[in-house]
């Protein structure tokens, strides 16, 4: 019997945007919805659930309750992890549909979806569900006649605010951590990507996360998501997403009830090769590659190239040739390496941006033009910029496209001085033979993750966030549950 293709299973998908409040599928109060259109080809998926403070009031309602009659939050660590190993274990199972649904909703290319997404997302919840029963709380050395204890509780209520270039992704780097700790969670993605995060909701309640535990709201920012940073039964808010959003997520949680807040943001990261870099082919594939993965929807793209002078003729010249290799394809083939930037807004915005670096003065050396498909669709032809200075707007502002900027450096500590000069601090890498000046080079960078000789080196062992205005706190890693849990002192008396 031969195997349908993923334009078959596409075809027959049918996507439920309903929202998903105390173990129930419900469309909003208000009875709003919004259209979902796949930025693939134009095609309609169906109506989401347009989500307002009504529903968010019901949403964290349903969340409180659970918290307080302990139905989760009350389970044993190792119950917990039970559940989530479970969770997992599902969401393999339903990978193939997940990752239909990724690459439909915002246009990434299916065996990324597969590999990257649906892999990724399952291993954090299974690695956060494995860690919570092996972590022990502390002791303080306090004098003789007491006993100090030092313990960690969840939270509370969990708000996830969550953007749409690696959606299921990075709910589970909120939702993971928060539900092993024991919190309730509310998750809202955004607008552009709802459609993975309503099934993880479903997936967990099979699983036997209890209802109301985990509930998912889609809607726009301005409504669903003010709404939760703004409300006063929230304890804790975690967001993936601009800057410019992240600065108003802080301002709400400080004007509503000092929730916790913690922000994942923008970046505009660094990659420097210097004269002595030990493998130039691979510093070009890692160039090239991590620009162009995701269409260049990634915070931690490394969007400013800087080579040192004396080889960036030929680090150019490889890297041109690499170029053709990450044209834009069908995201439903699955030799396709990218696929569509995720909407009108964001192709005009990439659009916009490429026409800047023509107006500043830089010289085009690949791409540059967006491609039109006869079946419609948003994408863009992979663009390197030479001759970019660091007072160009291609070189300042994060442009969230597959468009890369180079641009050179005389020393170590003029490529360290150019690389820090910009308000992000997400990555960085140095490229070089020299151990000491690696060494140097990366205590110099400020950034939460400086890469040497690779740029991919990356899994759920290590903390990720940024310094500066990228945002503050770090998902993954143990360190994340600094993020969902309170520590509290108990101080007994002896004798
Ligand atoms: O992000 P937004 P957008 C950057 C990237 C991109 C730009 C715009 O440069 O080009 O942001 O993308 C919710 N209160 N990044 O407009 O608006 C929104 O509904 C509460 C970098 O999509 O920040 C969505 O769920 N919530 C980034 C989430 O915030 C609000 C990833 C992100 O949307 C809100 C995405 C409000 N007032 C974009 N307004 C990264 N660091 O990975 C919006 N939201």
């Amino acid at each position: 019997m031969q195997m349908a293709t993923w334009h078959e299973k596409a075809a027959a998908l049918k996507p439920d945007g309903r929202a998903f409040i105390g173990g129930e599928r419900v469309w909003a109060k208000s009875e709003q919805q919004f259209e979902n259109l796949s930025p693939i080809d134009g095609r309609k998926l169906g109506m989401v659930a347009r989500c307002d403070s009504v529903d968010v009031d019901i949403a964290v309602a349903a969340a409180r309750a659970a918290f307080e009659d302990g139905r989760w939050s009350g389970k044993s660590p190792a119950q917990r992890k039970r559940v989530l190993i479970k969770f997992a274990d599902l969401m393999q199972n339903y990978g193939q549909e997940l990752a239909l649904l990724e690459t439909l909703d915002m246009g990434k290319p299916i065996k990324y979806s597969q590999a990257v997404d649906v892999g990724g997302a399952a291993n954090c919840i299974r690695w956060y569900g494995e860690a919570i029963d092996k972590i022990y709380d502390e002791i303080a050395p306090t004098p003789a006649n007491s006993l100090a204890l030092i313990t960690r509780e969840p939270v509370g209520v969990v708000a996830a605010i969550v953007p749409w270039n690696y959606p299921m992704l990075m709910a589970s780097w909120k939702i993971a951590p928060a539900l092993a700790a024991g919190n309730s969670v509310v998750l809202k993605p955004s607008e552009k990507s709802p459609l993975t995060a309503l099934r993880l909701a479903e997936i967990a309640l099979e699983a036997g996360v209890p209802p109301g535990v985990f509930n998912v709201l889609p809607g726009y920012g301005a409504e669903a998501g003010a709404a939760l940073a703004l409300h006063m039964d929230v304890d804790c808010i975690g967001f993936t997403g601009s800057t410019r959003v992240g600065k108003q997520i802080m301002q709400m949680a400080g004007q509503s009830n000092l929730k916790r807040a913690w922000t994942e943001l923008g970046g505009k990261s660094a990659n420097i090769v210097c004269a002595d870099c030990p493998d130039l082919d691979a510093a070009v594939e890692a160039a090239i590659g991590s620009i162009f993965f995701n269409q260049g929807e990634s915070c931690n793209a490394p969007s400013r190239l800087f080579v040192e002078a004396s080889i960036k003729d030929r680090f150019i010249e490889k890297a041109l040739a690499k170029v053709p290799d990450y044209a834009p394809g069908d995201p439903l083939d699955s030799n396709t390496v990218m696929g569509a930037i995720v909407d009108a807004t964001q192709l005009k915005t990439v659009m916009g941006y490429i026409e800047s670096g023509h107006v500043d003065g830089a010289r085009l050396l690949a791409g540059g033009k967006q491609v039109r498909t006869e079946t419609g669709g948003y994408y863009v032809e992979p663009t390197v910029f030479d001759q970019v200075n660091s007072s160009m707007t291609i070189a300042r502002e994060e442009i969230f496209g597959p468009v890369l900027s180079v641009l050179s450096f005389t020393d170590v500590q003029d490529a360290v001085r150019q690389a820090n000069d910009t308000p992000y601090g997400l990555h960085a890498a140095v490229w070089t033979a020299d151990l000491s000046k690696a060494i140097q080079t990366s205590r110099a960078l400020r950034a939460g993750t400086v890469h040497v000789n690779q740029y991919d080196g990356d899994d759920i062992t290590v903390p990720f966030g940024g310094y500066k205005q990228s945002g503050n706190g770090r998902d993954k890693s143990l360190h994340a549950f600094d993020k969902y849990t309170e520590l509290k002192t108990t101080w007994i008396q002896v004798g």
